[in-house]
């Protein structure tokens, strides 16, 4: 329904500045080398490919020791990267295009949410991860933004934000949001979740209803009428680490692999699927050349369901 056309601007964001492990940036280039390129193409896509990061000095801002807020982590480096990705998913979906986000660490979703709702103020959002990510500066315990994005959209706590992030005007309300697959959730965290009556479905939901029934709901809350476009953004840590080893933070009894391609079967089903971030895959955790081809192929096999492909 709303990309009739079927454009994609793949947007590669390269961004480990959110949380304290190397490799993460490395994703988005082990990606497209294992073909996501040309498997969305196959789909009937056309893509075109965007960098917004090229040209910001990451590795340089990496070093800077003062680059803290509190215990807060490198929020300059967040702040700038997200502040190109906002602007780059913002063009990609005015231009009426999909965009789709490779990470690269969950902070970048600062940008990639705050941009696509400011071209679709209607849109609502599915967050598929272990974690919930809506840590505040105020609740944070690790002090690593990749916990924190879906805090920043929402405006939690905007007092204490460090003064790095005036550019960002948070546009996602409490009842266009729901969560599935969380199982690692903050204390800080689940009463934020409970105050602000946020959906939220995790591995219990899943073990109860069959993640059949958990889609449907989640989708339901968010988008009752069916007529408003879908943002995934998608952790590759929501599916089990038996099926994805190479990420940062990776927490047992999770998805399956079917369950978690058959959440954005479902959402593709619907027709209305309107941007995706697929993030924290990171080749450089995995043990041996089998987990990140694994941790790789489900990156892919996660775009291509979401993007149309089918088993039959
Ligand atoms: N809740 C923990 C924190 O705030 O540090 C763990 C967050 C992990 C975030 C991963 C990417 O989803
Ligand atoms: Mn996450
Ligand atoms: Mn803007
Ligand atoms: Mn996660």
């Amino acid at each position: 329904k709303f990309h009739p056309s079927r454009k994609i601007t793949l947007i590669l964001a390269p961004f480990d500045g959110g949380q304290p492990k190397s490799g993460v940036e490395e994703g988005p280039q082990h990606l497209l080398d294992a073909g996501l390129q040309s498997q969305l193409e196959e789909l009937g896509w056309t893509t075109s490919i965007d960098e917004p990061l090229k040209d910001l000095d990451l590795l340089g801002l990496k070093k800077d020791a003062s680059d803290v807020h509190g215990i807060v982590k490198r929020p300059n480096m967040v702040s700038l990267a997200s502040q190109r990705i906002h602007d780059a998913v913002k063009t990609a979906a005015l231009k009426n295009t999909l965009p789709l986000t490779i990470g690269g660490d969950h902070s970048i979703a600062i940008g990639t949410v705050s941009g696509f709702f400011e071209a679709q103020p209607d849109a609502c959002l599915l967050w598929i991860d272990a974690h919930a990510d809506i840590n505040t500066i105020s609740t944070t315990e690790s002090g690593n933004l990749h916990g924190c994005p879906v805090s920043f959209v929402m405006g939690l706590d905007k007092e204490s934000w460090p003064p790095h992030f005036k550019w960002l005007r948070p546009n996602l309300r409490a009842d266009r949001i729901a969560y599935i697959g969380l199982r690692d959730v903050d204390k800080g965290e689940k009463k934020i979740l409970k105050d602000l009556g946020i959906t939220a479905f995790s591995m219990y939901h899943v073990d109860k209803y069959g993640i059949g029934k958990v889609v449907e709901m989640a989708l339901k809350a968010i988008n009752p009428e069916n007529n408003r476009p879908v943002h995934v953004s998608y952790d590759v840590d929501a599916i089990d680490p038996l099926f994805v080893q190479a990420t940062g933070t990776p927490v047992k009894d999770g998805l399956t692999l079917r369950e978690g391609l058959f959440i954005v079967e479902e959402v593709a089903a619907t027709g209305n699927l309107a941007a995706l971030d697929v993030v924290e895959t990171n080749p450089s955790l995995a043990l041996n050349e089998t987990h990140v081809l694994d941790t790789v192929r489900v990156g892919c096999a996660i775009a291509r369901c979401a993007l149309g492909e089918t088993l039959l």
